[in-house]
């Protein structure tokens, strides 16, 4: 156990789930501290989750006329959908395309969110991978029906060095309950040692289930604060196509300098190195299809 049972009496249920209002609360910080997430239900409305949605459609189509395969040196995730029509995966940048998108991120709302994350704290929609939007399915050719355990600080643990507190926010577009894949995360775990965040589980590449995890189940328009430094995965949907759409939009709050990215801009090693991943698993899956056709006789 990553808590302490003496620390859990004194914390609201771990299912708790609040409203975003003009200040966290202490009550929902000390749950942040201790559990390493929080959940806020319904900050965006249906409205706003549909206007998300109908702008994402709009740049995945620009995009997919464009053949874009990346935007400001940050490779765009392409998969197939359930009807064989490529499907974005993963968005990058998606605020410096739409401006529904950047006006809501910069809502009044979130104000509070920003200041969690420091006095100085900025929307980096320029910097890293701007305002992400991941998008997974399970279907065949998906690239992104789930995805292994991991924690976000694998860039300083390659660096030797621990990873800060970094918060992760990521507004839910879609119902999603455990039957339907899902965040899983070891609550207590973004208080690991260097040891365990590096070798407690092989990164990426598991995705059983873990006795301590909980799932996230959200609503469309929830959102969810999460400590990077946590274990966490998302777990494959039962659901099958259209049924299994999961969507969830990251709002990358900065502190430090301003490093704005441009067409022109580098693509990071790690990325370098995820797309020959996705492009060794797919072909690794087409000479596995064409093998059991072969052994069908078809
Ligand atoms: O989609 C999510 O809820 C989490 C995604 C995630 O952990 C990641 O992209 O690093
Ligand atoms: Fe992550």
């Amino acid at each position: 156990m990553f808590i302490k049972s003496d620390e859990l009496m004194e914390l609201p249920p771990i299912n708790t789930r609040y409203k975003l209002g003009p200040k966290i609360t202490d009550e929902q910080l000390a749950f942040l501290e201790a559990y390493g997430f929080v959940h806020f239900e319904g900050v965006a409305s249906r409205d706003e989750v549909q206007g998300i949605i109908s702008e994402l459609d709009r740049i995945e189509s620009e995009w997919v006329l464009e053949k874009r395969s990346s935007i400001n040196g940050i490779p765009l995730f392409w998969g197939k959908d359930d009807k064989g029509k490529k499907f974005l995966q993963r968005f990058a940048f998606t605020s410096r395309h739409s401006n529904f998108i950047s006006e809501f991120v910069r809502h009044d709302r979130f104000e509070p969110i920003r200041l969690l994350v420091g006095e100085d704290a900025r929307i980096g929609e320029d910097e890293k991978d701007g305002v992400v939007v991941n998008r997974y399915m399970n279907v065949p050719e998906s690239i992104h029906p789930r995805l292994g355990w991991h924690t976000d600080g694998l860039r300083d643990l390659c660096y030797l060095r621990m990873p800060q507190r970094m918060l992760n926010i990521g507004l839910h577009l879609d119902d999603c309950d455990t039957y339907n894949g899902g965040l899983r995360l070891i609550p207590g775990t973004h208080r690991q040692n260097f040891m365990s965040m590096c070798f407690k589980k092989p990164y990426f590449i598991d995705h059983r289930s873990d006795d301590e995890e909980i799932c996230v189940t959200t609503k469309a328009g929830d959102l969810t604060i999460h400590d990077g430094r946590l274990w966490h995965r998302v777990a494959r949907s039962k659901l099958y196509g259209q049924d299994s759409l999961r969507r969830t939009m990251f709002v990358p709050y900065l502190t430090g300098p301003y490093e704005p990215k441009s067409s022109g801009s580098k693509t990071p090693i790690y990325h370098h190195i995820g797309v020959a991943m996705r492009a060794a698993k797919s072909m690794i899956k087409q000479v596995m299809t064409r093998r059991d056709r072969l052994i069908q006789g078809e």
